[in-house]
């Protein structure tokens, strides 16, 4: 009777070996994303993967889920939450609704230009940044930033000045303090997931958007609408989280190899973004898409109570991002 009792226990314990959550178990890392393969964002994170499984002898792969497959950037933060999933790239648009301290990078006009933005997101607001979204109850951990470039609106006729988006209605992403940015920018801002865009365009659900010329080109609005206007509203940085349920069983040593390499993915992803965003604007060009400048001043001027009614709680933050040069 013992002896069975024993060999039972020990083949049970046997049984379980391959299964348990150990340190050393083979796990395949699931990351999505909502642009194509080849994308920089995409890119990066691939890499980043390729890493992994290189010094770990194949025992953490990644495997990307590209082009909105888990849905948009919103189910995308949910699955992650929940463990479904473990590494979302998102913009941190979509995130600042789950973890408030974020919405300081989702005014319009906050940051001087691109190299400003990069400036904050390397330096030490940027770390501190991602250590708050760590330790918010979002049950997410940050990784790394990406650029997210400058926001220009697009419609089938050229925007230069507040009054000729009045009437206009144009997609935003799910975020009030976005909806309200296009309010105050003289259109009506309508909230809606990227996934949902190119119908809803199609549809004349809205009359147009706002992106960066890499979105606007592989996402293909522009062969729904052809005017891209400079309107640079918006710069707004990306983020790639990981799933906290998933981080907590991960050994010391490979969340550490998963920071470096973040880091890497975070400046890899930078390169290649220099580069996508000259052949983005010519190839919108070749497709005959209409750049036109955009009295830039003039949607500052009109953003402004934005930033007084979101601004006020960040002070001493926006004084430090102001000072980063
Ligand atoms: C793109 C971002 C992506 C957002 C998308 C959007 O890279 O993360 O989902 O804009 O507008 O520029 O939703």
């Amino acid at each position: 009777m013992v002896r069975h009792l024993f060999g039972a226990a020990l083949a049970s314990s046997l049984l379980a070996l391959p299964f348990g959550a150990g340190a050393q178990d083979k796990m395949v890392i699931k990351a999505a994303d909502v642009h194509p393969p080849g994308y920089p964002n995409v890119v990066a994170i691939e890499n980043l993967g390729k890493k992994l499984e290189k010094e770990t002898n194949g025992r953490l792969t990644l495997q990307m889920y590209h082009s909105m497959q888990l849905g948009g950037e919103k189910e995308m933060i949910e699955q992650a939450q929940v463990g479904a999933l473990q590494i979302s790239r998102v913009s941190v648009g979509a995130l600042g609704p789950v973890v408030d301290d974020l919405n300081v990078f989702n005014m319009p006009f906050i940051f001087r230009d691109e190299a400003h933005m990069r400036m904050v997101i390397d330096g030490p607001i940027g770390t501190e940044m991602l250590d708050k979204v760590s330790a918010s109850s979002a049950r997410l951990i940050a990784l790394g930033w990406m650029d997210g470039g400058t926001r220009n609106v697009y419609a089938a006729k050229p925007v230069t000045k507040p009054a000729d988006l009045k009437g206009l209605k144009v997609r935003m992403m799910g975020n009030p303090i976005f909806v309200e940015t296009m309010n105050a920018m003289g259109g009506n801002g309508v909230a809606m997931g990227y996934n949902e865009l190119y119908s809803a365009l199609q549809t004349h659900v809205v009359d147009g958007a706002e992106n960066n010329p890499p979105s606007f080109l592989t996402a293909n609005h522009y062969q729904v609408v052809k005017v891209y206007s400079l309107t640079g509203h918006l710069i707004i940085p990306e983020i790639f989280v990981f799933s906290k349920v998933t981080w907590d069983k991960l050994s010391k040593d490979d969340q550490a190899l998963l920071k470096k390499h973040s880091r890497e993915a975070q400046m890899e992803q930078r390169q290649l973004w220099n580069v996508m965003v000259g052949e983005s604007e010519a190839k919108l060009k070749a497709a005959g898409v209409q750049f036109v400048a955009a009295d830039k001043p003039a949607f500052y001027k009109a953003t402004q109570p934005i930033r007084d009614k979101y601004g006020a709680k960040y002070a001493t933050l926006l004084k430090r991002i102001q000072d980063t040069k």
